[in-house]
């Protein structure tokens, strides 16, 4: 059977790629509606040659819609989010707003698809950073138990948007022009301060918590715990903006359960694992780069490394594109996961 579909975001980087793998993937679509904001409505999108007008999101879009794939922000899924489940929608967001709820299952699906069976109609994406290093690890925590996760991130500039990455383009044109640049937008267009991204490097993802973290960072920490059941794993992350447009890469350290393993079995876990890709040889420069992951659905592992010093310490570089696996493709995927398993009822 095909399904009424409704991509709400559809003009933002994450929705346009969604749009894209529903066409690529041949997803089984009776009528596919795009939404958006007021200011975005009236644009046109191709669709398999049929010609779609976006749309202004409202409660009443969702009438007749199966599968809702949000992607528009966190404020907007709080409001159509459960406006859209009223209507009979499962809804996949993939914001931050409900990640976190105890009734919400947070899924990549090569990692935890069955928790996606306890839905209330609301299942949400985990941020991109989290769901590239998750899929990394889960193959390694079923085989040899993991003890601890340290992470540093080195992340794309469209994570924060197709807006962040005109700033980009923008800072290194005048920058290398020898004018003077403007910033505007990151490290977050919300906060109060702005600094250039161009040929810099800034320590700042997401808004500063409390605890001296950002919420970028405890996204990572506490939806890490959560797509891999562990509330007792210590993880910690840095997470930082680098001057790329896409893919992010991340340095991982974990600290395992096993005693005296090794390298190639970490590499075995791994090639055997759905969804990673292992490119790994020192001897001839070979390992991921977000260029080279730019494009592909997959998450690439590479420069796998013992600890110097630390027994059952392992040193891991994860990249993945963030527009892909870290957005559109998991949510197209946990929407595929739904009807292939007949989940969608609740
Ligand atoms: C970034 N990870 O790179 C963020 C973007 O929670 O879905 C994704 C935000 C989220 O800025």
């Amino acid at each position: 059977s095909a399904y009424n579909v409704a991509v709400v975001g559809a003009t933002g980087a994450v929705g346009q790629k969604i749009i894209q793998l529903l066409e690529e993937k041949d997803f089984p679509i009776n009528e596919l509606k795009l939404l958006s904001s007021k200011r975005s409505a009236g644009l046109k999108q191709l669709f398999k040659q049929t010609e779609i007008t976006v749309e202004e999101a409202t409660p009443e879009s969702f009438a007749g819609v199966d599968i809702a794939l949000f992607s528009a922000g966190g404020s907007v899924s709080k409001k159509l989010a459960p406006e859209a489940v009223k209507h009979g929608a499962v809804v996949v967001d993939n914001t931050s707003a409900f990640r976190m709820d105890e009734d919400v299952p947070l899924v990549v699906p090569e990692v935890n698809k069955d928790d996606l069976l306890k839905h209330q109609g609301i299942i949400a994406n985990p941020n991109c950073s989290t769901i590239q290093m998750v899929a990394a690890l889960k193959p390694l925590q079923d085989a040899f138990g993991l003890k601890r996760v340290i992470v540093s991130t080195y992340q794309a500039v469209s994570g924060a948007g197709n807006e962040a990455n005109n700033e980009l383009a923008q800072q290194s044109k005048d920058y290398l022009d020898g004018n003077e640049t403007e910033a505007n937008i990151l490290p977050v267009k919300g906060d109060e301060k702005h600094f250039q991204i161009a040929f810099n490097a800034l320590p700042q993802i997401d808004v500063f918590q409390d605890n001296g973290y950002t919420f970028e960072e405890m996204k990572m920490i506490n939806e890490t715990k959560k797509i891999l059941h562990s509330k007792e794993l210590p993880v910690a992350a840095t997470c930082v903006r680098l001057p790329f447009f896409t893919s992010h890469a991340e340095s991982v350290y974990i600290e395992v359960d096993k005693q005296g393993l090794t390298v190639p079995k970490i590499w075995k876990e791994l090639e055997n694992a759905d969804g990673v890709v292992v490119e790994d040889d020192p001897t001839s420069q070979v390992y991921p780069t977000p260029l080279s992951a730019t494009d592909k659905e997959d998450v690439f592992v590479g420069r796998v490394r013992k600890d110097p010093d630390q027994e059952n310490g392992f040193h891991l570089w994860v990249v993945s594109d963030n527009l892909l696996k870290g957005a559109a493709w998991n949510t197209v995927q946990i929407a595929q996961t739904l009807i292939e398993n007949n989940w969608l009822q609740r």
